[in-house]
């Protein structure tokens, strides 16, 4: 069995592909730099963030996109010895873009914007001529239907002069569930498999197959459509959709997807976000079968430290900023990292790096010393929703906002060094108020409880949010010094 989530915390859309005995998996990140990142295994089973798309803010150009747009759905592929990333950046004048490289870990190529495909989720497939095909989920751009599902369409393209070489054709659009989305486009023997999803990327999620014998259709799709989804189920992994096959090292078929994790009872909240998971697949009658997606959650707890003494502690590839770089954003000098404020975690562009919280029982603390500016550490899902420890001379403030609506608690804290830490725990499975929400929030600062909150309010749920919630360091003016920062986290 394998380990469930594949990729925890904010790991939406997850894309994979297998080449020369190892396994390489991308996913989305929105507004977030840099750009999707890059995990390695050659078992499925353990992980490692071995680089990221785009580290330069102009491959993805996302400086301007509303929250929620940005970079959607990667499909990564292997062919001919080359590695492609095709992705949509939404909301930018980037578009559809494709990307190229041979180390997967990267460099990654500049990115070469495709014209003519009209929507997002964009796969990468090509016959055995070498015909490169886009299958996407055609979005209409303009009048009255804007935004519109158009279903599933496919074009040839010509990736090295970045254009379609045709208007987009209609290929199959599932069952009939909203949003037909997230398709890949396989050969498999003499048959073409398309695999979409369709009702949305929340509870209705579900994961839908045709099969026809040329890429470009006639498309039958499967009798017992959807083949997965967790609508309607008890199980604890929920909106399982967006998936994509891939052979495993014995032989054996599986899918990666995204899943979340809701705590709660009949109303469910999900603090992480979308996460990558994974399930087995066996055939039927030339059909791809998925089992339910199980969770199966790693024995070991995570422990990173960061000791910013160490001077290239932020090339650590799992480190966020919003809109821009990590390195825009924070330096290292003299053992500490250091960041300069002028505006609020309330801005589209904040102060502030952070990491993916990735488990439901976490510990996140740094030491800070303010001194010369106001900061702190904060936990967002964007800039309505967000918490933080704040230190300003010798008050720490714990804030918290939801959509517009804030609340602040104060205490008195030492000067110089402060330790701050938020702990994130799920709540007890007993049926009272405070189990029918999110996680627990405590939060802390010089071992002096300040805060706690009802973790709900920063949920994929509640944040109406594509994206997942992010921790870090952050400073609101001035500039504050960190000592260092350290993430702990279980599911065991
Ligand atoms: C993505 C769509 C979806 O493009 O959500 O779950 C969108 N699926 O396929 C953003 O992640």
């Amino acid at each position: 069995m394998f380990p469930n989530p594949l990729i925890p915390g904010f790991s939406p859309d997850p894309s994979i592909t297998r080449a020369d005995g190892a396994y390489y998996l991308a996913t989305s990140t929105f507004e977030y730099l840099p750009g999707i990142p890059v995990y390695r295994s050659t078992d499925l089973a353990s992980w490692t963030h071995i680089g990221n798309v785009a580290p330069w803010p102009e491959q993805v150009s996302v400086a301007d996109v509303a929250t929620g747009g940005g970079v959607w759905a990667p499909t990564i592929r292997y062919h001919d010895g080359v590695f492609y990333i095709i992705v949509t950046v939404a909301m930018s004048p980037r578009g559809c873009v494709v990307f190229t490289a041979t180390d997967p870990a990267g460099p990654w190529s500049d990115g070469v914007s495709i014209d003519g495909v009209g929507g997002i989720d964009p796969d990468l497939a090509w016959d055995d001529d070498g015909t490169a095909y886009v299958t996407f989920s055609g979005l209409s751009t303009s009048g009255e239907e804007m935004g519109q599902h158009l279903g599933i369409q496919q074009v040839r393209v010509d990736l090295v002069a970045g254009k379609a070489l045709e208007p987009p054709r209609s290929l199959w659009s599932g069952t009939g569930l909203k949003f037909p989305e997230a398709p890949h486009l396989y050969h498999r023997g003499d048959d073409w498999y398309l695999l979409i999803a369709e009702g949305g990327t929340e509870r209705g999620h579900s994961v839908s197959v045709a099969r026809g014998l040329s890429p470009e259709g006639p498309f039958e799709g499967h009798p017992a459509n959807p083949v997965l989804s967790a609508c309607g189920t008890s199980r604890p992994i929920q909106n399982t959709g967006h998936a994509d096959l891939v052979d495993t090292p014995d032989g054996g078929t599986a899918l990666v997807l995204l899943g979340v994790r809701p705590l709660g009872l009949t109303q469910s909240f999900s603090p992480l976000g979308r996460e990558t998971f994974i399930t087995p697949v066996s055939w039927a009658g030339g059909w791809p079968q998925p089992e339910p997606v199980l969770l199966n959650p790693r024995e070991a707890a995570d422990e990173e430290v960061f000791d910013f003494a160490d001077l290239v502690a932020l090339e650590e590839p799992g480190w966020l900023a919003i809109r821009t770089m990590p390195g825009s954003v924070a330096s290292l000098a003299d053992g500490r990292l250091s960041i300069a404020g002028h505006t609020g975690l309330d801005d589209a562009q904040p102060q502030f790096v952070g990491r993916r919280q990735r488990h439901l029982t976490a510990t996140v603390s740094a030491t800070v010393d303010a001194s010369g500016g106001t900061g702190g550490l904060a936990a967002r899902y964007d800039e309505h929703h967000w918490f933080c420890l704040e230190v300003r001379g010798s008050v720490v403030t714990a804030r918290a906002h939801v959509a517009g609506l804030a609340q602040a608690w104060e205490a008195a804290v030492p000067e110089g060094d402060v330790e701050l830490r938020m702990e994130m725990t799920p709540p007890a499975a007993t049926f009272n108020s405070a189990a029918l929400g999110g996680d627990r929030i405590r939060l802390l600062a010089a071992g002096t409880l300040v805060a706690e909150l009802d973790g709900r309010y920063w949920t994929a749920e509640t944040c109406a949010s594509f994206t997942g919630r992010v921790i870090g360091l952050y400073a609101s003016a001035g500039t504050v010094r960190f000592a260092g920062f350290r993430y702990w986290g279980s599911d065991a």
